[in-house]
């Protein structure tokens, strides 16, 4: 089961700009087949479907631990992708100077036709995301190997959309996105040396390029991001401890897992899309909920 919050990874920074262009080349991090659904969905299915977790059970926690934290990856790449889009179009309800008229030429129209200038469960170039980019063989050794190709491979994508976006909002998410990646990386590198004896971390940085070459990354891994682990749950899955101990292979300072989820920060909140119709409900009159909340006595 999942227990949410109403919280946000990391806190971006208002765009400098509307960017339409820059939010479609961060849908392959939200979308692409490195991208954040896929990990999430890889090892969301990954652990729902492991077998012999009595006597394997580290190694479900250690996967089923990830899974959790993936679900607020896929959260933070849509807001960076929103704050994005947002600014990109003429506020309003008259249609005939044509509000929309300033994206006709925007890489994904899918963002304004589809969607309220919101993200999309697709790639960098609006193919849609499919299940066929979850691997799960059941074969304990041939799923951690995908894990850690995949992390690798999601590395590489997050460094090279880094490479073509400028604005501090995006940088800002793509960097905490490489540190806790990165760790990700590690995890499964520390899960095969545990299964195989064989010395994978040595691998650690794929691309070779470290996480420190990101400006935006210092303050996280100044707070030793890189090394907590969370279980996304207070009292479950702390047999992952018993795989993710030792040092980092880059720093050598030592591992830690941590009972929870990271506290996180508030959302931001998305001014409404008049000329996409959003969100529409015109005649909703907030003072109908204060009274009803005043009688049910619920804080709003
Ligand atoms: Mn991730």
């Amino acid at each position: 089961m999942i227990l949410k919050a109403d919280k946000i990874a990391v806190e971006l920074p208002i765009p400098n700009n509307p960017a339409p262009n820059d939010a479609a080349a961060i849908q392959e991090l939200l979308g692409g087949k490195f991208g954040e659904m896929s990990t999430l969905m890889n090892y969301t299915f990954q652990s729902f479907n492991f077998r012999g977790r009595k006597r394997l059970r580290p190694y479900y926690d250690v996967i089923a631990s990830i899974a959790g934290e993936e679900y607020s990856h896929i959260e933070a790449v849509s807001y960076a992708i929103n704050l994005l889009l947002t600014g990109s179009t003429t506020r309003g309800h008259d249609p005939k100077p044509g509000p929309l008229k300033e994206v006709v030429d925007a890489r994904n129209t899918y963002h304004f036709l589809s969607t309220a200038q919101t993200a999309t469960p697709t790639d960098s170039m609006g193919n849609f995301w499919t299940g066929q980019n979850v691997f799960n063989s059941g074969n304990l050794r041939l799923d951690l190997l995908h894990n850690f190709f995949l992390e690798c491979g999601a590395r590489a994508n997050k460094m090279k959309a880094y490479e073509m976006v400028t604005d501090p909002c995006a940088r800002e998410m793509i960097a905490y996105l490489l540190v806790r990646g990165g760790l990700h990386v590690v995890a499964y590198a520390r899960a095969l040396e545990h299964l195989t004896g064989v010395a994978v971390t040595k691998l650690v940085p794929t691309p070779e390029l470290s996480n420190k070459a990101f400006p935006e990354t210092h303050k996280w891994e100044s707070q030793d991001s890189h090394l907590k682990l969370y279980t996304y749950s207070e009292k479950d899955f702390q047999q992952a401890g018993l795989i993710w101990n030792g040092p980092h292979p880059e720093d050598g300072k030592p591992l830690e897992v941590v009972f929870g989820a990271p506290e996180g920060f508030t959302p931001p909140d998305l001014e409404e899309e008049p000329q996409l119709s959003a969100p529409g409900a015109e005649d909703i009159d907030p003072d109908m909920f204060k009274d009803i909340a005043k009688k049910m006595g619920i804080k709003i």
